[in-house]
């Protein structure tokens, strides 16, 4: 067995415990070092929640933390993956289309998903040993899932001489993690794995188009966990689903209503309405057809849509208080038209509102997870503060509540040699 360190990454002086850990881990497992490591970040919404399944836009932005693999490839068709935290048990199975899945929850559908899909697009039987390491809170509406998906997802195109663009992966990263149960929009792994660093990026889809706005140098983005795990794979997962179904739902009564099938089609899109419509006349057709919960989920669609675009034209601007209304526009709409709020991020959204934040919503799918802030350079600590001491957690909250930090905006996905 080889000594701690004894699998340091290449570059002189990289002194990155994690890194070495991470190796000594993957030289103890698997014997020799890795060849390659790939990274991808998590993300935090700025605004445009529960949209990118509509085709709707979206403001988010990559963290400077990440999922990390350590890896090599095999010459044969069997791929072994392991994560240093114990938490998370080793999985082993065979490249292919049709991939069994492990049971729901387990983290390894999300490591199966990438190989799935690229097995079925592009015939891929190369297998590979790999290591995760990763600083990402899970279940925390941070991304990890879909960080992990892509970290994955590019070491597998690596290994496999497979050249494909940015947005092209991202898009088919989006359809592998559907994998996992999951109906998810396609906002997590673009931002994932095409990101600016210093940026935040405007996501269209349908197709897929990304544009990347400057963070103003004086905002400062905040990310508090209430300490509530959301597991998307887990009872969030169907109330997720039920949403996207409710949309659809929705949206289906509205153009039959105003008898747009007639001239776009039954499978008119929200972007298709929200053209012909406006975003005022998407609003009084919903109020025609619609009522009880169908018509909240809509308006919340509509009016969440419009947020972004307001949002973008103000943090290019830099209008921190015009961004900061919106986003408490955005966690009011979701508590109480969309349902996916939670009493713990109503109570930490509060906390950083008496800190002195510009605005704070939940971020992510909801049911639990974190909350984003934003606050300038000179209100920054206050809203710390007030996050770390005011929020009283409550009993189903684990050990991550009340946990803050600054957002730094990072970059995209990447590999290189080990
Ligand atoms: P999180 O918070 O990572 O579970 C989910 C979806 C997004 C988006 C948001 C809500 C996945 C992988 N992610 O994010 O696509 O719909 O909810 O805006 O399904």
């Amino acid at each position: 067995m080889a000594g701690p360190g004894a699998y340091p990454g290449v570059r002189d002086g990289d002194a990155d415990p994690a890194l070495v850990h991470l190796g000594d881990v993957f030289g103890e497992r698997f014997g020799g070092p890795p060849s390659h490591l790939s990274r991808a970040p998590g993300r935090v919404n700025l605004i445009g929640e529960h949209t990118d399944y509509n085709d709707l836009p979206v403001l988010p932005m990559a963290l400077q933390r990440e999922v990390k693999v350590a890896y090599r490839g095999r010459d044969d068709e069997v791929v072994r993956v392991a994560n240093v935290s114990g938490e998370f048990a080793p999985v082993e199975f065979r490249v292919g289309p049709g991939i069994e899945r492990s049971a729901p929850g387990h983290w390894g559908n999300y490591v199966k998903a990438p190989f799935d899909e690229l097995a079925r697009r592009f015939g891929i039987r190369k297998g590979l040993d790999g290591v995760v390491t990763s600083d990402l809170p899970v279940a925390s509406g941070l991304s990890s899932s879909s960080a992990l998906v892509n970290a994955v997802g590019i070491a597998l195109t690596q290994v496999s001489g497979l050249a494909l663009g940015p947005l092209e992966l991202a898009d088919i990263m989006a359809e592998a993690e559907r994998y996992t149960g999951t109906r998810g929009g396609g906002m997590d792994q673009a931002v994932s794995m095409a990101a600016d660093s210093g940026h935040a990026t405007r996501i269209d889809f349908a197709p897929l188009r990304m544009r990347s706005i400057a963070i103003p140098s004086e905002w400062r983005i905040v990310v508090a966990d209430t300490g509530v795990r959301a597991e998307k794979s887990g009872r969030a997962q169907e109330a997720y689903n039920a949403r996207r179904r409710e949309c659809e739902e929705a949206l289906a009564h509205v153009v039959a209503n105003v008898g747009l099938e007639r001239s776009g089609g039954s499978d008119m899109t929200y972007p298709a309405m929200l053209d012909t419509l406006g975003f005022d006349g998407a609003l009084a057709a919903g109020e025609a057809a619609l009522d009880g919960k169908l018509l909240r989920r809509f308006r919340h669609v509509v009016t969440e849509a419009r947020r972004v675009d307001q949002a973008e034209v103000a943090l290019s601007t830099g209008d921190a208080e015009g961004f900061g209304a919106l986003m408490i526009g955005s966690h009011d709409s979701l508590r109480d038209d969309y349902g996916v709020s939670s009493p713990e991020l109503d109570a930490l959204v509060a906390c950083a509102r008496e800190g002195g934040a510009a605005g704070a919503r939940l971020t992510g799918a909801g049911f639990g997870g974190c909350i984003v802030a934003l606050a300038v350079s000179d209100t920054v600590a206050g809203v710390l503060d007030a996050i770390r001491t005011g929020y009283d957690p409550g009993p189903v909250a684990g050990p991550t509540a009340g946990q803050a930090f600054v957002a730094v905006p990072s970059r995209g996905a990447s590999v290189r040699p080990w």
